[in-house]
């Protein structure tokens, strides 16, 4: 693959309505857009889905910057390649910085797909024509959630993801369920529970959650494996899965039923794909997890949740649920929980060059 410049755009955008979590409350977001380009002017695009402040993951957005501009950039530059996956690869001899290597890697997947005019769906041996999708609730009150929920529902969202944290539990869930009697919910709890909170998330048995996300610490696949043994609904794994060895180790230890695969927490595409196959092999469910992102991530998301073992919802929700105006031509929409695969080539989208430049507060352009 040759390429002539890879340009990165900072953006940043308020949200709709603020997104809480226990952590953190998100009113603005800032991010990366990655666009490479090739001699013959075709186009990839990645995100960069690392937050302002280090409080999901270690990454920021500054951290990103530095990662791809001092480090990233130099390596794609470094070699020739035919092929993305052998950027994955090389992306291996820099430690972490997950978010930083998705953001480039992606990019480079979705050009070569446009180079061979395919969908990038097709190219990593998806199926799915029509991708499962559901939607996230956090806020500060549980009236705040109710509503939030009930608007949703009303959207046609057939799944909801409800945030909690210790004291903001089973109340919630409660009311939830008996508002909704047949939702699919499911609660995700950011790693805010300790194995001391046992009693406290085997409470939530009862209202039959599809699934807990990340209950207890990001590091701690040990703990997760103790906790599933006594209870009854299936644990998710989120931040606690970065690397394919990680899943291995999860395996290993029965630590959960359930992963939320995020090509930026991962490291993009050749790190994902491998995690699934785990996945796959050993009968854990996946879903695609979100990142609060905007639509080019939204489309490597469709692109990834084509895969037949993403078989159920995942944190895909319409452009409009956290934006006015998203920063692509044509924006995401979810009808009656689900999303038609995009079918143009690469990641079936372009950007929509005006939007961009409102929210753009920071360019630069590098050549090979
Ligand atoms: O834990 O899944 C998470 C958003 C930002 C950071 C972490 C998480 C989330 C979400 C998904 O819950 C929200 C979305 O993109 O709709
Ligand atoms: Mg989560």
């Amino acid at each position: 693959m040759k390429i002539k410049s890879i340009t990165l755009h900072i953006l940043s955008m308020p949200l709709k309505k603020p997104f809480v979590t226990h952590l953190q409350t998100v009113e603005k977001r800032e991010g990366i857009i990655v666009e490479v380009q090739d001699a013959d002017g075709l186009i990839g695009l990645g995100e960069g889905v690392a937050f302002s402040t280090p409080w999901y993951t270690e990454e920021t957005v500054k951290t990103s910057y530095h990662m791809l501009k001092d480090v990233l950039i130099p390596l794609v530059y470094s070699n020739s390649f035919q092929h993305p996956e052998e950027i994955g690869n090389r992306f291996a001899a820099v430690r972490g910085n997950s978010m930083a290597k998705a953001a480039l890697e992606m990019a480079l997947w979705d050009l070569y797909a446009r180079q061979q005019n395919v969908p990038l769906w097709e190219m990593i041996g998806g199926t799915r024509r029509e991708i499962l999708a559901g939607a996230v609730v956090g806020a500060n009150s549980l009236n705040e959630m109710i509503k939030q929920a009930e608007d949703l529902v009303r959207e046609g969202y057939q799944r909801i993801k409800l945030k909690i944290s210790p004291g903001a539990d089973v109340e919630i869930v409660k009311e939830l369920r008996d508002h909704f009697p047949s939702l699919t919910l499911l609660a995700d709890a950011n790693s805010a529970y300790s194995l001391e909170d046992k009693s406290q998330l085997q409470a939530l048995d009862e209202y039959g959650l599809e699934m807990i996300e990340q209950p207890l610490g990001v590091d701690d696949l040990v703990e997760h494996s103790l906790l599933q043994k006594e209870l009854q609904t299936p644990i998710c794994l989120d931040e606690s899965i970065v690397t394919p060895h990680d899943m291995k180790s999860a395996i290993y230890l029965n630590s959960c039923g359930v992963v939320n695969i995020k090509l930026g927490r991962v490291g993009g595409y050749t790190s994902a794909l491998e995690i699934y196959r785990l996945c796959q092999e050993n009968h854990i469910k996946v879903w695609c997890g979100g990142m609060i992102e905007f639509g080019v991530s939204r489309a490597h998301n469709l692109a990834l949740a084509t895969l037949e073992g993403f078989s159920i919802p995942g944190d895909i929700s319409s452009s409009s649920k956290y934006w006015e105006e998203d920063i692509i031509s044509s924006p995401i929409v979810v009808k009656n929980g689900r999303v038609e695969r995009l079918d143009g080539a690469g990641i079936g989208v372009e950007l929509n060059r005006k939007r961009l430049g409102h929210v753009t507060i920071g360019k630069e352009m590098f050549n090979q």
